[in-house]
């Protein structure tokens, strides 16, 4: 089931079309109204007239976070105040954060996304959708509401916080669907069985979990322990929120909407746009946002994009599940390791519980790697003998598939902290 089957499954030549079009107008308004960008452009002697083709897009440069700091707060909005009806902005934790603005038409484009993301998850009109996406600056929260009520399910706005209430909330409300990220599905599960809940009891069918890195293995670990269907959801603030791309059941890669944005893959080191199908940064360029438009925005976000068809219908190319933002790669004595590797690995062995942290420090010139991973409740009765035989397996199962050495802590049930939204799995130690 579609929910805008015209846009979603059209011929992908006609789309381009429509691309070309709406980027020409998108760009018309960035170098009329957003002085800031249309000085990148004059530095690069182009006007919008030498903009013809989706390739030429290549001539453009690229907006980066910094140069959104740089206009801090409303210097790169393209619309006069009077027509901004929402402010959010990026969840970003050191520096100013990104400050994005909505027209009622971006809000309303926004909703349809995220309704067409709810229906490629099988959710309907019927179904109660319990938010535990954070509600406020955050985009998370409000862009998942206003897209349920688009779509005329029924929205249950939890927020974050609280876990034993929301349990409680969830089950006697009977919510057929669950918005969170995928930690804290694994916390809310956890919570589910402390307080005597079965999954068979509940009414959970699916789950939309993003805004954070997770894993395949996490995926059915995640499915298993609340016996539902957990499908990946991607955005970020600057481009709009959650939906700007989505899995649909496939399970093999999220649309993109494309026929709000286009996508490109770009090596981050030399900016060179790389063919579809390689790894590398992903940038996107808005086709319909009036009050933040963005050119070229480099994401961070490292992936690859499929082009291939999808046995869905819908012809928007895929982006891979994202294994990390390029700033949050760990690099061990020259090797780069996304932490979704590690808790790949980690979640492929018995006798652990999906809880884990990464403990980075020097000794001497090298970084070390520490893995704590919490044990589950049978095994950390276990004799000492068996905990090291664990510990040793668990290492050499990291270092064969990571090609560096690691330390391996094994931690007690219950005693690594869980997170409510974005989980922080990094600890760096400065010695
Ligand atoms: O995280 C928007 C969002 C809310 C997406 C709810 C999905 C669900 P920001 O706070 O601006 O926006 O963070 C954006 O989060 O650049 C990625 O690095 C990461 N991210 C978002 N979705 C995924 C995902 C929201 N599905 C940053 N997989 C992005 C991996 C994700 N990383």
């Amino acid at each position: 089931m579609y929910w805008n089957e015209y846009y979603e499954c059209m011929d992908h030549n006609e789309l381009e079309k429509i691309q070309l079009e709406r980027f020409k107008a998108t760009l018309e308004r960035v170098y009329h109204n957003v002085k800031p960008y249309r000085e990148l452009m004059q530095k690069e002697n182009l006007r919008p007239e030498d903009i013809n083709t989706l390739k030429d897009l290549e001539k453009l440069p690229f907006m980066k976070k910094q140069f959104l700091r740089d206009n801090y707060p409303y210097g790169l909005f393209a619309t006069p105040m009077e027509e901004v009806v929402r402010i959010h902005s990026s969840s970003g934790t050191s520096g100013k954060p990104t400050v994005v603005g909505y027209t009622r038409n971006d809000i309303n484009n926004w909703s349809e996304m995220v309704a067409r993301s709810f229906t490629m998850a099988g959710v309907q009109k019927h179904d109660i959708i319990h938010n535990s996406y954070g509600y406020g600056l955050f985009t998370g929260g409000m862009g998942i509401h206003y897209g349920a009520e688009k779509l005329g399910a029924s929205i249950v706005p939890v927020s974050g916080g609280n876990t034993k209430r929301q349990v409680m909330l969830m089950n006697d409300y009977q919510c057929s669907v669950l918005a969170c990220t995928p930690s804290y599905a694994l916390y809310l599960a956890e919570e589910m069985k402390n307080e005597g809940y079965k999954p068979e009891d509940s009414k959970l069918k699916c789950g939309i979990f993003g805004a954070e890195p997770w894993s395949e293995n996490m995926r059915s670990e995640i499915e298993a322990k609340l016996g539902i269907t957990a499908l990946d959801i991607y955005g970020m603030s600057e481009l709009m929120g959650p939906g700007v791309a989505m899995e649909c059941k496939q399970k093999n890669g999220l649309h993109v909407a494309e026929d709000h944005f286009i996508i490109e893959t770009i090596d981050p080191k030399t900016g060179e746009v790389l063919p579809y199908g390689e790894e590398g940064e992903i940038v996107f360029t808005s086709l319909t946002k009036e009050a933040f438009p963005i050119i070229r925005y480099r994401t961070g976000d490292i992936s690859r994009i499929y082009t291939e068809k999808c046995a869905c219908g819908r012809t928007h190319y895929r982006l891979a599940r994202i294994e990390g933002r390029s700033d949050d790669m760990l690099i061990i004595r020259g090797v780069n390791v996304y932490p979704s590797q590690i808790e790949h690995e980690l979640l492929s062995l018995d006798g652990i519980e999906p809880h884990y942290q990464l403990v980075v420090s020097k000794q001497g010139v090298l970084d070390t790697l520490e893995v704590q991973v919490e044990v589950s409740r049978k095994i950390a009765a276990y004799a000492a003998s068996s905990l090291s035989s664990l510990s040793n397996h668990i290492r050499k199962k990291l270092e064969s598939s990571l090609g560096i050495s690691v330390f391996i802590t094994l931690m007690e049930p219950g005693t690594i902290a869980r997170s409510e939204g974005k989980a922080n799995r990094i600890i760096k130690k400065v010695s």
